[in-house]
């Protein structure tokens, strides 16, 4: 009887998944037995040269003695697992009540931070980031802002000067005004412009010879001083809070006519408050003013229909302000004691 047979392999199977001790045997096992090309599978192959009236009894007992084979299987398994289990624990311990290693946890660049809270601010007043390269055309960086080849103004930007002749790292990120007009091609512009410039002066304790700049482009009908004004005091109260002073100078930039300078005063309490601020008590974070027609020209704009204002403001100044930082050398040294605090 065919039936038999299945009860035979049933029993050789039962028998032998019992010597199996480890996942591998488990897994010749299963092929041998269960598989495709398994015994099983050749004997259900048989059913087909059966007789008829014989062959629902054994589809019946052939699925009954999978069945039991494959339960037989999963609970010779888990066994298995667990005792491998067992065992890699008691030959291998481990101590889970040890506390954890606390990792390092990295945090943003204190330069990054001061940025990203500018950004803030000015997303609030409604202006856009713009990003613009580093590398400039002496068109770019000087000439389009009003500064034509050999006029003395460029003196205020000691500049480093690459090995292409009429290209140089940018000294300020004012040329980017240049390349948003370009952009926006004659529609209001209002953006921040941040970014990375490049002076080949002494360093000090202000200075430093790689540092920050954002600057600010608005650009539209009808545009004025009192906007300027405005944004830079609203921006000031937010970034320092209301109890700082802000003071306005008049001063003097080839591309901004008339052109301001905005101080805030140094607290009182702070014992380098003189040497930093070389005894006034106040400290510049910017220079600004009107956008000059020379320069609105530049960028495609006609300066008979539109006006607009400008600034460029040193984010590490503001942050030596705000954390009462003595000297801004510390901000590239990359000293973890100094980065840490913040
Ligand atoms: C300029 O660079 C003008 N382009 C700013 C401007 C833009 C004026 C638009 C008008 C309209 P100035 O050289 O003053 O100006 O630099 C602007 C700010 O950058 C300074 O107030 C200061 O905060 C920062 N800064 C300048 N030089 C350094 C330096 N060497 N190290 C650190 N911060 C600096």
């Amino acid at each position: 009887m065919a039936t038999d047979e299945l009860k035979a392999l049933e029993g050789q199977a039962l028998a032998h998944l019992q010597q199996c001790a480890d996942e591998a045997a488990l897994r010749e096992w299963s092929t041998k037995y269960l598989g495709e090309k398994g015994l099983w599978k050749a004997a259900f192959g048989k059913m087909n040269s059966l007789p008829k009236d014989q062959k629902a009894a054994f589809g019946q007992e052939a699925n009954r003695v999978k069945t039991v084979l494959t339960e037989a299987y999963e609970k010779k398994r888990a066994e298995v697992k667990e005792r491998e289990l067992q065992a890699s624990l008691t030959t291998n311990p481990l101590d889970v009540t040890l506390p954890g290693r606390p990792r390092p946890r990295g945090r943003l660049h204190p330069a990054t931070q001061i940025l990203r809270e500018v950004y803030a601010i000015f997303a609030d007043l409604g202006f856009q980031v713009y990003r613009t390269r580093e590398v400039e055309t002496d068109e770019m960086n000087f000439e389009f802002l009003n500064m034509p080849a050999h006029h003395p103004a460029r003196d205020m930007w000691d500049t480093f000067f690459t090995t292409i002749p009429r290209v140089v790292l940018r000294t300020h990120t004012s040329p980017g005004q240049i390349h948003v007009m370009k952009e926006a091609a004659g529609k209001p512009i209002r953006v921040i412009l941040p970014g990375m410039c490049y002076r080949n002066e002494a360093i000090s304790t202000r200075s430093e010879i790689q540092f920050y700049q954002v600057e600010g482009l608005v650009v539209g009908e009808g545009v004025t001083m009192a906007d300027l004004k405005g944004t830079i005091t609203a921006f000031a109260r937010r970034m320092f809070g209301p109890e700082r002073q802000v003071r306005i100078r008049s001063s003097y930039f080839p591309f901004t006519e008339p052109s301001i300078e905005v101080d805030i005063d140094w607290p009182k309490e702070d014992p380098n408050r003189d040497r930093l601020t070389k005894g006034t008590g106040w400290l510049e974070i910017m220079g600004a003013g009107m956008v000059h027609p020379n320069v609105l020209r530049a960028g495609g704009y006609d300066p008979e229909k539109v006006t607009g204002f400008a600034f460029g403001m040193g984010p590490q100044r503001m942050l030596m302000l705000a954390h009462a930082i003595d000297d801004i050398r510390l901000f590239w040294q990359n000293d973890l004691r100094f980065l840490k605090q913040f």
